[in-house]
């Protein structure tokens, strides 16, 4: 033990050196999480989980690496949920990042600094860039007209406002973006916004705003992202179409309480808009990292140093923002690095659906740790995680790869090693002599796998990287099985002992080559395999175990998940679906009305009848001016539905009119009758109609 102990001491730091004189500086940034929830697996398999594992390589490979993210603050996602408990902004941030933060821990997500952007470190960084680009002249001040709540007397930005998605016709997309097809709107673009506070459709007011012209930064923004290779091709293909489409002015600012004041003077009530100010969250965070180190320019290297490599890991929906609205401020700024790579992941799926936080459709994973262990999900996820595309995760999977992989695979190749090493040569690693052309090619293969993985996690392909280093695992149980040592151990010792030498020099290196992914499982083997201090990717080599030193036979590394574990948490999903289902469904319509007599119903005329003309109102977004067949006579109608249906769609409609209205004026029209309409969940009105001819009577 001392003996390997010194050899550490005195070879590690040569080749830790040398790496970094090859080296460049790495900056790794996960998309900071809104402050509003708590963490689950989507979280986990888009933005954090893929870049720990980066991040753990990289530093094991001895490069130097500042891994940053933090807590993202601001924003209507936050206000909403303050909103809805009916507590400040204030208490939901302090409540989630405490938690956010634990969780990350637990999971090992080893950032170096976790942030938050309501810091007053974030607030002065953020408004040095905003006045630094309005110094120069960049922003467009513009006044225009915006939604407005009365009742609720504010401008209702981003998700304030809801309506029809005007690209897949998504009925609940918000007003900065749909989240079922994933296109990033303006509130303007909603077909029937409503209010999210009142329900109701908002009205215009007008208000002034500062936008930044994209369009001014198209060519510079096209030419940078022409210089950058190695990019997954769906994030450069997002960011090619947003492109192609043509930029144009985003405002940067908000008529909202909760945020980063803008820090002008006649903008009092205005935020920065949180797509603003949460990626400069990123230097921010870095510049309070810098100054718990005890030295405060540190952040420097990291941000304004051309040898920085920064890279951004975050979710396909964030993309826009990382490789076009980001890039854009910082190049207008002039004095930071821009992102070498923008990894982003698709979605994650969840038992086949889309996970939902409204309904319950999630894995939360402070939960998660309350039955199980984060090295079983972080290689699970690690190797299924959506990278190329949207993947899914179910828990008979995620079993299938903690029994069969882990336990079956990984963890009996260790078993039967230790457990061998430990009862036919008393816990001391056997010499290699005189080696077998199977022993040599099994020890080839730790170095080729290592330099196989190491390109594999260079290049973001982590699955591959986790199933190429699963695959050593299985090529020493094949090895194992095929030299049976329980048979040479009574003929040949020493063939018996070069088996043992060369699985134990697999055993190693399996201990450091998945360290990135297994970090508290490795932790663990390399204390039962006498493998102390610093651990580094070149030191999973063919001689990394040295002979004589002695070993312990531990626990066993990976217990199997039961099947009553795993039925436990199929249960509770649809559980908490189901619970969701029904709180949903039921109150979305009103209560029945109370009873009235017979002779009040009869009191109704209604006829059925067809829509001969359509237009919609002059100076009205609701209402339609009619002319209906009622088979006695053509009537005109004014009715309230120009939300709804388009005036071009709805004729020859067949419809159900009250006829025996008195007439009304409706904008100075006098509107003779009513059509019938049904009201569903969704709000949205539908026609009553009948095949029978204008005129029928309904009873
Ligand atoms: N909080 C959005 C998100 O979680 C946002 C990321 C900010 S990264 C600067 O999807
Ligand atoms: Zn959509």
């Amino acid at each position: 033990m001392l003996w390997f102990g010194l050899i550490a001491v005195v070879f590690l730091p040569v080749k830790f050196v040398f790496c970094k004189i090859m080296s460049k500086r790495i900056l790794v940034t996960s998309a900071l999480p809104y402050a509003n929830g708590p963490i689950h697996l989507g979280h986990l398999a888009g933005a954090y989980l893929p870049a720990d594992l980066y991040v753990r390589y990289k530093r094991l490979t001895g490069q130097e690496v500042l891994f940053i993210c933090g807590s993202d603050e601001h924003g209507v996602p936050i206000t909403i949920a303050a909103d809805k408990e009916g507590v400040s902004p204030q208490v939901i941030v302090d409540r989630y990042h405490t938690m956010n933060k634990k969780v990350f821990e637990e999971f090992g997500i080893s950032f170096d600094y976790f942030g938050r952007t309501s810091s007053a470190i974030h607030r002065e960084v953020s408004q040095e860039i905003f006045l630094n680009l309005h110094k120069k002249g960049i922003f467009r001040q513009k006044r225009d007209q915006q939604f407005f709540d009365a009742g609720a007397n504010m401008f209702l930005a981003d998700r304030y406002i809801k309506g029809t998605c005007p690209v897949c016709g998504y009925a609940e997309a918000y007003g900065d973006q749909c989240e079922k097809c994933g296109t990033s709107l303006s509130p303007s673009e909603l077909i029937n916004p409503v209010s999210t506070l009142s329900g109701e459709p908002p009205e215009l007011r007008e208000t002034e705003h500062w936008y930044i012209p994209l369009g001014d930064f198209q060519d510079k923004i096209s030419a940078w992202l022409d210089t950058r290779t190695g990019w997954k091709p769906n994030v450069m293909g997002q960011c090619k179409s947003w492109l192609n489409a043509g930029l144009g002015d985003r405002a940067v600012t908000r008529d909202l309480s909760w945020g980063v004041p803008v820090p002008l003077e006649d903008a009092a009530g205005k935020v920065l808009y949180v797509w603003f100010d949460a990626p400069i969250g990123y230097i921010s965070a870095t510049k309070e990292w810098a100054a718990q180190t005890g030295n405060p320019e540190d952040w420097k290297l990291y941000w304004m140093d051309e040898e920085t490599d920064l890279i951004h890991f975050i979710g396909k929906d964030n993309i826009v923002f990382h490789c076009i609205m980001f890039p854009a401020t910082l190049m207008a700024h002039g004095d930071y690095v821009l992102p070498v790579n923008v990894p982003a992941n698709e979605f994650l799926n969840l038992e086949g659906r889309k996970l939902s936080t409204s309904r319950g459709w999630a894995v939360w994973l402070h939960e998660y740790l309350q039955d199980f262990q984060s090295d079983h999900l972080r290689y699970a996820l690690g190797a299924t995680m959506p990278e190329t595309k949207d993947s899914d995760f179910s828990w008979k999977d995620f079993q299938a790869r903690v029994n069969n992989e882990l336990a079956d695979i990984f963890g009996n190749f260790i078993f039967r090693t230790l457990s061998f090493t430990t009862n036919y040569f008393d816990g001391h690693i056997p010499g290699l002599v005189n080696p077998s052309a199977e022993d040599q090619a099994m020890l080839d293969e730790i170095a080729q796998t290592r330099d196989q993985v190491a390109g594999l996690y260079d290049t973001f392909h982590f699955r591959e990287a986790l199933a190429q280093t699963m695959n050593l695992a299985r090529s020493g149980n094949r090895y194992f099985t095929s030299m049976e040592p329980w048979h040479s151990r009574k003929s040949n010792m020493e063939k018996c002992g070069n088996t043992l030498h060369v699985c134990l020099q697999v055993a190693g290196a399996l201990s450091v080559l998945f360290e990135p992914v297994l970090p508290s499982a490795c932790k663990k083997l390399r204390s039962d395999l006498g493998i102390n201090g610093l651990v580094f990717w070149s030191m999973a080599e063919a001689d990394l175990m040295k002979s004589g030193s002695s070993i312990n036979a531990g626990e066993i590394l990976f217990r199997k998940l039961d099947d009553e574990l795993i039925d436990k948490q199929i249960k509770k999903l649809l559980m908490t679906d189901q619970a969701a289902a029904a709180q949903t469904e039921t109150p979305a319509y009103p209560a029945l009305a109370p009873s009235i007599d017979f002779s009040s119903f009869a009191g109704l005329d209604i006829r059925a009848g067809r829509i001969l003309k359509a237009a919609p109102v002059k100076g009205s977004k609701k209402l339609l001016d009619l002319k209906v067949d009622i088979g006695v006579e053509i009537r005109r109608i004014i009715s309230g539905i120009a939300g709804y249906h388009k005036a071009e769609d709805v004729v020859g409609q067949k419809v159900c009119v009250v006829a025996n209205l008195m007439p009304k004026k409706i904008m100075g029209i006098e509107s003779n009758g009513m059509i019938l309409m049904a009201e569903s969940a969704d709000k949205v009105l539908h026609f009553v109609s009948t095949d029978a001819e204008p005129g029928s009577t309904v009873t």
